[in-house]
């Protein structure tokens, strides 16, 4: 795994907000990767009929294959998403001293799947901070072709708190951010092994895949440690009963379900 991070790439990152970084699993780790990301929907499948709640959305099951809490169900994934390498990369780039888990998700494009419409992540989230990021690695080679990433770049820096749906308006985010409509586009294209990584706040998308292979992506968003609850259950991470012991204002720091990740806690690091 390759951890080193130019400055270069930080100030690009920091910048655009979003960063390629085409050599970052090698070979055996991509192979560990697909393994256990498609066990774990495997075993997600057998506990739940269906993988999100939006399955049965006629557009948006079209979209990808959403598969959220797969290192519950999977001791090798919860592994791979809980590596404190990764996080410690996420915290360079987020100019954080602390890194916590906030979700994995695998996201498969099916052949021939709608694109991804455009949209921020953050606003989805349960806590509204500028520096949460997302990694977003890639399982096969992400082409223009079968769906890659694209970015709207530098729209971490002005946008707010707004969520859009990933609907069949690809492009609801410009109608809340018409000055955007002025950026040009740019398409992140990775290969299989590598990692884009994006702020929570970049507008982005993907676009359909227009083949008849899959795109496979795991992807692992951080949080910097002491972000706080905004009264917004994401259903990915909380469950209702958790949501309802929590108030405005809480600090996000329960260790099962968002735990820190980098530096790790002098208990974790006894603990082996
Ligand atoms: O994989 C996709 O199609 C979209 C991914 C995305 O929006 C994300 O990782 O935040």
């Amino acid at each position: 795994m390759r951890t080193s991070l130019s400055q270069a790439e930080i100030d690009q990152y920091r910048r655009d907000g979003f960063v390629v970084l085409a050599e970052f699993l090698d070979s055996d780790e991509l192979e560990q990767w697909r393994r256990a990301t498609d066990e774990a929907i495997e075993a997600r499948l057998a506990l739940d009929d269906e993988l999100s709640n939006k399955a049965s959305d006629p557009y948006y099951s079209r979209v990808f294959t959403q598969a959220s809490g797969l290192r519950r169900v999977h001791e090798g994934m919860h592994r791979l998403v809980c590596d404190a390498r990764i996080a410690e990369v996420a915290g360079r780039l987020a100019g954080v001293d602390g890194i916590r888990l906030w979700n994995e998700q695998a996201l498969y494009k099916q052949p021939f799947a709608n694109p991804t419409g455009w949209h921020l992540d953050v606003p989805y989230w349960s806590f509204d901070d500028r520096r949460a990021l997302t990694a977003w690695i890639a399982l096969d080679d992400a082409t223009v072709e079968n769906g890659c990433l694209w970015y709207l770049p530098g729209t971490h820096l002005t946008a707010g708190f707004d969520a859009v749906d990933i609907g069949p308006n690809l492009r609801g985010i410009l109608d809340v951010h018409p000055e955007w409509r002025a950026i040009e586009s740019a398409a992140a294209p990775v290969p299989a092994g590598g990692v884009v990584w994006h702020n929570g706040l970049v507008a982005h998308a993907a676009g359909a895949n227009m083949t008849n292979g899959g795109r496979r992506a795991m992807t692992v968003a951080y949080m910097p440690d002491g972000v706080t609850y905004n009264g917004k259950r994401d259903e990915f991470v909380y469950t209702e009963g958790q949501a309802a012991a929590m108030a405005v204002g809480d600090v996000l720091d329960d260790e099962e379900t968002n735990p820190l990740l980098w530096p790790r806690s002098t208990i974790a690091a006894i603990g082996g």
